[in-house]
């Protein structure tokens, strides 16, 4: 890896979005410093840092940034997790976290977009909202249907490996530990249809990216899951899921 600006990455412990910059990072072997911000109960400090006050943010450059410290005005700042990513392409040009051939860029891109437009959005529901189960499995298996025979989304890991898994992952096993809005048997009742054969090659391309250093590095799933726990209790108390969702608290 040629030598970079200093890069500090804001990061919580259980978000997918900046689980998507860390899994790229690494891939690309990159030296990078983390910030870890509690988004049960954020800094005040972090909404001068970024106004939006979400993660991942990341700083390119500048010295060495510590807790409730303002990144310098020399420094870079970058958000939005895909617009990260295409930026680490882009600066890590020798680790191909983008294929270079157009076809295949394309279907990377169309990868992502299917990702950010139709999973994400019905992965939120289904688990903090108690959505529908049909429709979780309906995208499911559209993004399976996106996957080649074997390997990545396009072949070689690329960043749209990166912006699908971590919400992938984190569907399986939040149905395997049973914690999400679910009615009573859902979770086993879904975590089984994706068990059957229909499913085989989601569920490899899964295996395939657990088995990756990158994500064997960033991937603590005991702390997910407990802070998730947490976020839903903080949901059934308050109604509040994140900033910018809310439920109406349920009568007790
Ligand atoms: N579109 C953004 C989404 C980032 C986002 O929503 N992050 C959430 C965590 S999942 C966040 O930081 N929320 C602030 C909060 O809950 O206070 C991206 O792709 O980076």
């Amino acid at each position: 890896m040629p030598a970079t600006k200093r890069l500090t990455l804001y990061n919580s412990v259980d978000s997918p979005y900046p689980h998507r910059v860390r899994l790229a990072l690494e891939e690309a072997g990159a030296k990078y410093d983390i910030i870890w911000i509690n988004l049960l109960s954020k800094p005040e400090w972090y909404k001068k840092v970024y106004s939006h006050a979400k993660v991942p943010f990341l700083v390119y450059g500048g010295p060495a940034l510590h807790e409730g410290e303002v990144p310098s005005p020399e420094a870079e700042t970058i958000s939005e997790s895909m617009v990260i990513l295409e930026f680490l392409v882009d600066l890590f040009p020798e680790a191909h976290l983008l294929p270079t051939e157009p076809v295949q860029r394309a279907k990377a891109r169309f990868f992502i977009k299917t990702t950010e437009e139709k999973f994400c959005k019905v992965f939120f529901s289904f688990i903090f909202l108690g959505g529908e189960v049909d429709s979780m499995l309906a995208a499911v298996e559209e993004m399976q249907a996106l996957l080649p025979d074997a390997g990545f989304a396009v072949g070689r890991w690329s960043i749209a490996d990166a912006a699908f898994v971590p919400f992938l992952l984190r569907l399986d096993r939040s149905l395997r530990n049973n914690v999400g809005v679910f009615a009573a048997g859902v979770a086993k009742k879904t975590l089984n249809a994706l068990y059957e054969p229909k499913f085989s090659r989601i569920r490899r391309y899964l295996e395939d990216n657990l088995a990756r250093d990158s994500m064997i590095k960033t991937w603590n799933e005991p702390a997910v899951m407990a802070q998730m726990e947490r976020r839903l209790d903080r949901m059934r108390r308050t109604g509040v899921i994140n900033a910018d969702l809310s439920v109406p608290v349920p009568k007790q």
